[in-house]
């Protein structure tokens, strides 16, 4: 894996003397393998400086990013399973123990590199309430993709994931779904097995996450990133 320091000669050329600042700020070393942490670190105090764009761009042209791209994710579910919880512990970092129900839909966007590239991602998150079921269409429009989400104390919310597979499919057709359980910091109390429901469902993954505790909730945005990239590749 290259090191930051093979890039930094050429990153100095445009940076000039703040490079140092932006190093030592993140704690960044010349002898720091080139990993998608260091790269996102990296570009986040760049983005402080100079913004996101031009950040993105300085990135780009001295060979640090691969490439830029913005997906639209969307987050669907029965009510209060975790929907929010989750989007605000991805793109914002904290957990709210208070349930204040989504009126609608709501979106929260968080620049992630993954594999090189940097992702401007924005996730929808979509009000699991059924009175809120004839906003939601508008929503799915775009999305490249979307999670699934369920709790796993909560057998009625696994039992109702194929309509929310079906009413993804009505707006947008197929595209790649991840399976979510959350709330896994509460223990497990479903009747229904969710990888055997993945399967049956042509899901593209499934991960257990909690938002309380923050286990495997960037892990959730990777996998489905993942297979967006991996099936829009080549097309
Ligand atoms: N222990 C625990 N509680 C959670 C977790 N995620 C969410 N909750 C709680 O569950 C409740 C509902 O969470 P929300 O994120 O608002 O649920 P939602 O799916 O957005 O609900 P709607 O907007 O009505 O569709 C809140 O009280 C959260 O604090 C988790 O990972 N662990
Ligand atoms: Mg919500």
């Amino acid at each position: 894996m290259p090191k930051l320091g093979d890039f930094l000669p050429r990153l100095r050329k445009y940076a000039g003397k703040d490079l140092d600042n932006w190093l030592t700020n993140r704690g960044l070393k010349e002898s720091d393998e080139l990993t998608d942490k260091v790269i996102q670190d990296l570009y986040y105090e760049a983005a402080e400086k100079l913004g996101p764009d031009e950040a993105a761009d300085l990135l780009l042209k001295v060979g640090i990013l691969k490439d830029v791209r913005r997906l639209k994710l969307f987050i669907s579910g029965n009510g209060g399973v975790g929907k929010t919880s989750f989007c605000r512990r991805f793109a914002l970092g904290v957990f709210d123990k208070s349930y204040k129900m989504t009126i609608g839909v709501d979106f929260y966007s968080k620049d992630m590199v993954i594999d090189g590239t940097l992702f401007k991602l924005v996730i929808w998150d979509m009000a699991g309430q059924e009175r809120f079921g004839f906003m939601r269409p508008a929503f799915y429009k775009g999305c490249s993709g979307g999670f699934i989400a369920f709790s796993l104390v909560d057998d009625q919310s696994i039992k109702d994931v194929p309509g929310w597979v079906k009413e993804a499919e009505n707006n947008i057709g197929r595209v790649p779904l991840v399976l979510v359980g959350t709330k896994r910091d509460l223990g497990i109390r479903i009747g229904v097995d969710p990888t055997k429901l993945a399967e049956e469902l042509g899901f593209d993954g499934y991960i257990e996450t909690s938002a309380l505790s923050g286990e495997n909730i960037e892990e959730a945005v990777r996998l489905l990133v993942r297979k967006i990239n991996a099936k829009t590749q080549f097309s």
